[in-house]
């Protein structure tokens, strides 16, 4: 039997299957085909950017590895992408930082002065493939972060910089949004904190406020820009106190009608962020996700389909969320081959969508609802061995992606025709 047949025979079992259970998977192959996941472009060359070539990264965050072949240019990086794009099955965003810019001059343009010019090259690549765009204000690896403060820097000077560069990135996220007819979330993580145990928790706290007030206080249509703001822990630097702490966001965009961004590893290592959605989004319209894998620590490793992943997932297609959520992924692992990292964690992403999307929802609220909760378990490991592989085999084939590991050696076949002559 062909590779083909197989996936479609292997299609047609499934799907009865899960008809059984009043699940119609048609119908879900032709939602997960409307959700978008941002792939995030710093994957692509360990959160470099093309301002310094020699650039290093700071603000507490770390890719460690050196796999060969990283990109070095905006034109490295977007056919790296186009590869991975290749091989992951929908149409997807692409999330942009703002080290990412192109200016056609030699020197490399100021943060506080960059324009929707300096990303022609991105928008124009976006347009081509019918994706949007998000977008993120660098406020690291650059001599005014090197105190490891910038919003909430004491001095004046240093906080209006990153002030300049905020609203600089919004007006990009604008320009994005709107070239693309697709609004454009524009997120604001700052690495403010230190070291030690601080004796003025307070000032810095206040200060932020004030900086954030300033970059948002002009109104831009949310057909266009949304702004998002990002929360943590702690950062390497900045293991005793972080002025961005949840709480003070959570705070911060309820008052002020922003997105939080829950990252996936800014909590506590045994703090998942799946419990939180239903929680922040009583009180926050809109929520945005950095989807990461921390190990032990914050340590950005790729995703992978793990109980974590499924449980958000699950959590945002239960809640009839996927409107309200903007999944984003934010990881960067220099040690693997960097486009497989991309295909391989955007992959369990829509995995886990889709997990979450065939589950017979119907059947385990009515078994809930009754109070019946030995069936309600029961049902859940049930589900656990229905051949959801054979859904998703099929929605790769659908989408014109490869079912199954043979991905795999497109992404070798790159690494031996392009990214070893780097
Ligand atoms: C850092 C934050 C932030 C960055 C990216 C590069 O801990 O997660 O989102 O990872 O902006
Ligand atoms: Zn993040």
């Amino acid at each position: 039997m062909s590779h083909k047949k197989r996936i479609e025979s292997a299609y047609v079992l499934a799907k009865e299957q899960y008809a059984e259970l009043g699940v119609d998977t048609d119908q879900v192959l032709e939602a997960l085909a409307g959700v978008a996941v941002s792939l995030h472009c710093w994957q692509g060359d360990d959160v470099g950017g093309f301002e310094n070539p020699d650039g290093e990264l700071t603000g507490g965050i770390q890719a460690t590895g050196n796999y060969p072949g990283k990109a070095r240019s905006a034109d490295e990086l977007r056919g790296d992408l186009d590869k991975a794009l290749s091989l992951i099955p929908g149409t997807h965003r692409l999330n942009l930082h703002a080290i990412y810019a192109e200016p056609n001059t030699k020197k490399p343009v100021e943060r506080n002065e960059l324009t929707a010019d300096h990303f022609t090259g991105w928008i124009d690549w976006a347009k081509s493939k019918n994706m949007g765009l998000d977008f993120n204000g660098t406020f690291f690896s650059h001599p005014n972060a090197a105190e490891g403060l910038t919003l909430s820097h004491p001095d004046a000077g240093i906080r209006r910089f990153w002030i300049e560069h905020g609203i600089a990135c919004r007006k990009i996220g604008e320009a994005m949004g709107k070239a693309l007819n697709k609004p454009c979330v524009t997120n604001i993580w700052i690495p403010d904190g230190t070291k030690d145990i601080p004796v003025d928790r307070k000032s810095p706290r206040v200060r932020l406020c004030e900086s954030l007030d300033a970059i948002l206080a002009e109104k831009l249509d949310p057909k266009h820009n949304l702004d998002a703001v990002e929360s943590k822990l702690f950062g390497i630097g900045s293991e005793s106190y972080v002025v961005g702490s949840h709480e003070f966001y959570m705070g911060y965009a309820t008052k002020n009608d922003v997105l939080l961004c829950l990252d996936a590893g800014h909590f506590h290592p045994t703090e998942v962020i799946s419990d939180k959605i239903s929680s922040i989004l009583c009180f926050v319209n809109e929520l945005l996700l950095h989807v990461s894998r921390g190990v032990r620590w914050d340590s950005d490793h790729v995703v992978i389909l793990s109980d974590e992943l499924r449980a958000i997932a699950e959590e945002i297609v239960r809640g009839d969320y996927l409107s309200r959520v903007h999944i984003g992924l934010d990881y960067f692992d220099a040690s693997i081959n960097r486009v497989a990292a991309w295909v391989i964690g955007t992959r369990c992403m829509i995995k886990a969508l889709l997990l979450a999307m065939v589950e017979p929802t119907a059947k385990l609220r009515a078994c809930e609802d009754a109070g019946d909760f030995t069936g309600r378990l029961a049902l859940l490991e049930e589900c656990k061995t229905l051949p959801f592989g054979a859904v998703w085999d099929y929605y790769c084939l659908q989408q014109n992606v490869p079912a199954g590991q043979t991905w795999l050696d497109e992404v070798r076949a790159h690494e031996k025709t392009v990214l070893a002559k780097r």
